[in-house]
C-alpha cells in the first residue's frame, strides 16, 4: 500500500509551508512573508528509517483562481463524474506556458492522488476571492480537509466555519507556529477520516510518531544526565610548573570548560530534535547569565530552605556552601606557594572554585565543584532549554526566547537528585544511577 500524500494548498502566504514544516518536523523548509517564496511543488516526508509515513506537498499557492474558474466554467454546467476529467483536461492544455504555472504545479498533485489540504488564515476576514479556489478543489472531487491558521491576532473563525462548511468535510483549527504533539496527532486523526483510504496508513504514522516522541523525550533525558554527571565531575589537575601559579587563568579555564558543556548540550538537544536552522536566543533571557553567576544561582538553583530540607546539611553547612559565585574571594596562589604550602586539600573561603586543592607538592587540583547548588542550577537550566525546545515547532524561525521553567518539583524528588548528584561529584556512581537520574529528568521534559 503506498503512502498517504496530502497537498497543502491555498492563498500564498497564508501559512502553508510553516504547516507542512511542522507536520514534518523539518525546520528546513523556505517560509517567508513575502508572498510567492515557494515557486514549486515539493514533497516532504515524515519518515522513520527507509519508511515513509507520510508525505505533504508544499505548492507556490492560487495565482489566477478566477481565470481558471472561467475556464472551467466556460464548458457549461459538467456532472459531477465529469469535473475532475474537466481538471485533468484543463492541465492538459495549459500547462505549457507561465499563465497558470502555479495552478498547474498545485493541481497536478492532487490528480495524482493527494488528499487537500485547504489553507486559510482566520486572522482575516473572509472575502468572495476565496470562492473560486474552493470551487476549483471541489472540482477535482477529491478528499479535503480545511486548516484554519492565525497569523495576526484577530479572529474571524465564525464567518471561515461558515463558508468552510460548505466546502469541506472537516474543518480544523491548527497552529503550525505553536502547537504539541497532540496536536500533530489529532489533526493526523481528522487527516485519517479524509483519506479513508488511507486510514490504516495514517493511524501507523500517529503510532510512529508517538513512539518517535517518546524515544526523542528518552534520548533528551539521557543526554542531560550524561551532562550532569560529567559536569559535576569535572575536574583539572595540572603540574604546578605547568600552572604558572595564575589562579585566576585556572578558574577561568574551569568555568569556560563547563560552559563549553552546556553549549554542546543545548546544541546536541537541538539536533535530536531536528532543528537545523531555527535559532534559540540566550541573549535576551534567564540563560543569558553567566552559570557561575550570583543570579543565575538565584534563578535556576534551589532556594537555601529547600537545599536544607533535602541534604543532610545543617543550615549553617548550606549557608556557607551556597555561595559558589565566584565572589570577591581571590588570592595569588605564588604566595600560598611562597608560603610553603604543601597540603592535600584546602578550601579558601566560600568561592567554591577557588577550592583549589594541592595534591602532593607538585600537582593542583581545581573542582569539582562541591556546592549542593551548582548540580540544580546546571539541571534547571538544562530542563529550560529543553523544554523551550520541545514546546517548540520547527515552522517557527524567529529567534525563539527561552522561557524559564516552572519549577513544580517534589521535595522526594529533589531529594534523590541530590543524592544522585553527589554520587556524580564523587565518582562513585554506576550505570543504574544513571538511568534513574535519566528517568527523573524525563519526567520533568514536557509532552
Ligand atoms: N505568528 C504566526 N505567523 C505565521 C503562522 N503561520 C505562518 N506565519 C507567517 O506567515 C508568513 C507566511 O508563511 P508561509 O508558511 O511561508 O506561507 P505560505 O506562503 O502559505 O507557504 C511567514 O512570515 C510566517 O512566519 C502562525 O501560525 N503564526
Ligand atoms: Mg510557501
Amino acid at each position: 500500500m503506498s503512502h498517504p500524500k496530502f497537498v497543502v494548498v491555498g492563498h500564498p502566504n497564508k501559512g502553508k509551508s510553516s504547516i507542512v514544516s511542522t507536520l514534518t518536523l523539518n525546520d528546513t523548509i523556505a517560509i517567508s512573508d513575502t508572498p510567492g517564496t515557494t515557486k514549486t511543488s515539493r514533497s516532504f516526508y515524515l519518515k522513520k528509517g527507509d519508511k515513509i509515513y507520510y508525505e505533504l506537498i508544499d505548492t507556490p499557492g492560487f495565482q489566477r483562481p478566477r481565470k481558471l474558474l472561467k475556464w472551467l466554467k466556460s464548458h457549461g454546467e459538467v456532472g459531477a463524474v465529469e469535473r475532475p476529467k474537466l481538471i485533468e483536461k484543463f492541465l492538459k492544455e495549459n500547462c505549457e506556458g507561465d499563465e497558470f504555472r502555479d495552478e498547474c504545479e498545485l493541481l497536478k498533485p492532487i490528480m495524482d492522488g493527494g488528499a487537500i489540504i485547504y489553507v486559510v488564515d482566520a486572522s482575516k476576514p473572509y472575502s468572495s476571492e476565496y470562492e473560486a479556489e474552493m470551487e476549483i478543489l471541489r472540482y477535482t472531487a477529491k478528499p479535503s480537509l480545511a486548516i484554519l491558521n492565525y497569523i495576526g491576532d484577530e479572529d474571524y473563525t465564525k464567518e471561515w466555519d461558515a463558508v468552510l462548511g460548505q466546502y469541506f468535510r472537516i474543518v480544523k483549527s491548527f497552529d503550525p507556529f505553536n502547537s504539541n504533539i497532540a496536536e500533530h496527532i489529532d489533526l493526523l486523526e481528522a487527516l485519517s477520516h479524509v483519506d479513508n483510504s488511507h486510514a490504516k496508513e495514517i493511524k501507523e504514522a500517529i503510532e510512529v510518531l508517538k513512539e518517535y516522541n517518546q524515544e526523542l523525550k528518552d534520548k533528551i533525558a539521557l543526554t542531560i544526565a550524561n551532562y550532569i554527571k560529567d559536569s559535576l565531575n569535572y575536574k583539572i589537575v595540572k603540574k604546578l610548573n605547568i600552572f604558572n601559579k595564575d589562579e585566576e587563568a585556572l578558574k577561568k579555564e574551569f568555568k569556560a570548560n563547563i560552559v563549553k558543556k552546556e553549549r554542546k548540550l543545548f546544541d546536541n538537544i537541538k539536533s535530536l530534535l531536528n532543528f537545523k536552522h531555527s535559532e534559540f536566543t540566550l541573549k535576551s533571557n534567564e540563560l543569558k547569565y553567566d552559570i557561575f553567576s550570583e543570579k543565575s544561582q538565584e534563578i535556576f538553583g534551589l532556594k537555601k530552605e529547600k537545599l536544607i530540607l533535602i541534604s543532610t546539611l545543617s543550615s549553617a553547612a548550606v549557608g556557607g556552601a551556597i555561595d559558589f559565585a565566584v565572589g570577591g574571594h581571590s588570592f595569588f596562589l605564588g604566595s600560598l606557594i611562597g608560603a610553603g604550602v604543601g597540603f592535600a586539600s584546602a578550601v579558601y573561603g566560600y568561592d567554591e572554585i577557588s577550592k583549589i586543592k594541592f595534591i602532593g607538592n607538585e600537582s593542583v587540583q581545581i573542582g569539582p565543584v562541591e556546592d549542593p547548588n551548582f548540580g540544580f542550577v546546571l539541571l534547571n537550566r538544562a530542563i529550560t532549554y529543553a523544554n523551550t525546545l520541545l514546546s517548540t515547532t520547527h515552522a517557527n524561525r524567529k529567534a525563539i526566547e527561552i522561557e524559564l521553567n516552572s519549577d513544580e518539583t517534589k521535595l522526594k524528588t529533589l531529594k534523590n537528585l541530590n543524592k544522585l548528584h553527589k554520587k556524580f561529584r564523587d565518582g562513585k556512581d554506576n550505570e543504574k544511577d544513571l538511568q534513574n537520574y535519566a528517568n527523573i529528568v524525563q519526567k520533568l521534559l514536557k509532552d
